[in-house]
């Protein structure tokens, strides 16, 4: 609990054994629910997870969107907080992100990690692939986003069942953000935190993940009124 919120932290995980140990060793006391959604990892990604007592839920359809929402059917929180199992996002940054929440009485907030303050967190083609799907999705939807590709995000589940979420694959962390800025029921907030290089690889494809999603935003905005 936190200031009387009940907190779930949703960890999508596929082969992340050297991440998610890092990660859960720094969760903060007062999360109610760990859930680590793995996708097939063929490490000892789940293991480590139970280890630290962590809900591990197991997704037989690889995808990242795919993971979440599997995950969110399992969550009891008030409050939802996402980040990736690599250990670039910080835990740390959780009650920080919870006390900006209350505080701007949103209900998603976006962790930004733009500015990048840690010169190996981020190549400079991903800060540009980055910056451009940030403002196509800023133009598109007429309102300023500074990281539409942001994993960490928190906001109140009760939203859910508003949104309409079909992306199965990396897409899926800016459809959210469009889910929640196109209703204007939903208060959408965005500050920054600090962004860390991964441990681990990489499982985001640049070049095609990139294209993919800038074309998801664009179909998603003329796809409906
Ligand atoms: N469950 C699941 N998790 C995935 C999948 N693909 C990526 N992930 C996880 O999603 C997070 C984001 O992937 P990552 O490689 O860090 O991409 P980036 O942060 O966009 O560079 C990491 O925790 C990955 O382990 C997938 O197919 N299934
Ligand atoms: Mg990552």
């Amino acid at each position: 609990m936190y200031r009387s919120q009940s907190i779930t932290v949703i960890i999508p995980c596929l082969n992340e054994e050297q991440g998610i140990e890092s990660v859960l060793r720094r969760m903060p006391e007062f999360v109610d629910q760990v859930i680590v959604v793995d996708n097939g990892s063929t490490d000892r990604t789940s293991e480590v997870a139970k280890s630290f007592g962590a809900e591990v839920i197991r997704e037989p359809v690889r995808g990242y969107g795919r993971s979440y929402k599997k995950g969110f059917s399992f969550a009891k929180g008030d409050l939802i907080v996402t980040l990736d199992g690599d250990h670039s996002y910080p835990p740390d940054a959780i009650s920080y992100l919870i006390e900006a929440f209350l505080h701007l009485e949103v209900d998603f907030l976006n962790a930004s990690r733009f500015p990048v303050r840690d010169k190996r967190a981020m190549s400079w083609k991903h800060k540009f692939g980055n910056w451009v799907l940030s403002l196509a999705m800023s133009l598109l939807y007429f309102q300023w986003v500074r990281d539409s590709q942001s994993g960490m995000w928190v906001f109140k589940r009760s939203i859910l069942k508003d949104m309409r979420l079909i992306s199965d694959g990396m897409a899926f962390s800016e459809e959210i953000k469009i889910e929640a800025l196109r209703n204007r029921a939903i208060r959408f907030a965005e500050i920054s935190i600090l962004y860390s290089s991964r441990l681990g690889e990489i499982k985001l494809n640049p070049w095609r993940d990139g294209f993919y999603n800038l074309w998801f935003l664009v179909r998603k905005r003329f796809d409906r009124g």
